[in-house]
């Protein structure tokens, strides 16, 4: 069974398309699991709303807005918990295709990392200066880590229930996004099996971005943390 986990923030104009669009690109028994942080613009209540018409619709409430790393870490349990033995992970924006979610899973590797920077992937509606900030990024985690991972810091993912187990995510120290490459370089470490799928990467739709230059700072932290420091997971 396939588990799409979603975290919200802020996203009320996007969990009821999501929600559906999510569920017409899985097989009738997948579920998918939205994780809000107690979202000031009502999207937790939309998000009851749905689940409550449609059982394959799960959420979990969180009483604080604690960072996207905190909610997967909340969201992978429930996924596994509920019997997942793939659990997808993607944002609730539309920057990543729900109609993309066959081809991670059929990826078949422990990991499947949906690419905009391998043949075929590409990035639309962004200006120069956040895709720089994305390549330079990548750039410095790849020569850093040495992780052979060409976008290792996207958020639209499959994994196999037994990787998930095997990197211990629970235990990641991070809290914001640097979650995505802190759990790629756990993968990479135990030497699981890496496949990078091409997607095209779209600007949102609707709603504003989250992020903030302290998880950007984090993410650069952890880049170093990672190669330098003693817990690797
Ligand atoms: N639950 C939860 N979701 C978050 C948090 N921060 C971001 N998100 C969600 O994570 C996804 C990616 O965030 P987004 O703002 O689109 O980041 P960007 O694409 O890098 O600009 C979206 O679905 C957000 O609603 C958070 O602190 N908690
Ligand atoms: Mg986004």
């Amino acid at each position: 069974m396939t588990a799409v986990t979603i975290p919200t923030y802020n996203e009320k104009d996007n969990v009821r398309e999501m929600a559906q669009k999510v569920l017409a690109n899985l097989p009738q028994d997948g579920i998918v699991i939205f994780g809000d942080d107690n979202s000031p613009d009502g999207t937790g209540a939309i998000l009851d709303e749905i689940a409550a018409a449609e059982p394959r619709v799960k959420v979990l409430h969180r009483a604080a807005k604690e960072g996207l790393g905190r909610a997967y870490v909340a969201l992978f349990a429930e996924a596994l918990r509920l019997g997942a033995d793939v659990v997808v992970q993607m944002d609730c924006d539309f920057s990543h295709d729900p109609a993309d979610i066959p081809r991670l899973v059929a990826a078949g590797a422990d990991l499947a990392i949906g690419s905009r920077y391998v043949k075929g992937g590409a990035t639309t509606g962004w200006p120069l200066k956040r895709l720089a900030i994305s390549r330079i990024g990548g750039l410095v985690v790849r020569i850093v880590t040495g992780m052979k991972v060409k976008d290792p810091t996207g958020g639209f993912k499959a994994w196999r229930r037994s990787a998930l187990e095997a990197i211990d995510y629970a235990s990641a120290a991070s809290k914001g996004y640097s979650f995505q490459l802190e759990t790629n370089y756990r993968a990479w470490r135990k030497r699981l099996t890496i496949a990078e799928v091409p997607i095209t990467f779209a600007e949102r739709r609707a709603g504003v971005s989250k992020i903030t230059g302290s998880i950007a700072v984090e993410s650069l932290k952890m880049v170093f943390k990672l190669r330098f420091g003693k817990s690797h997971g």
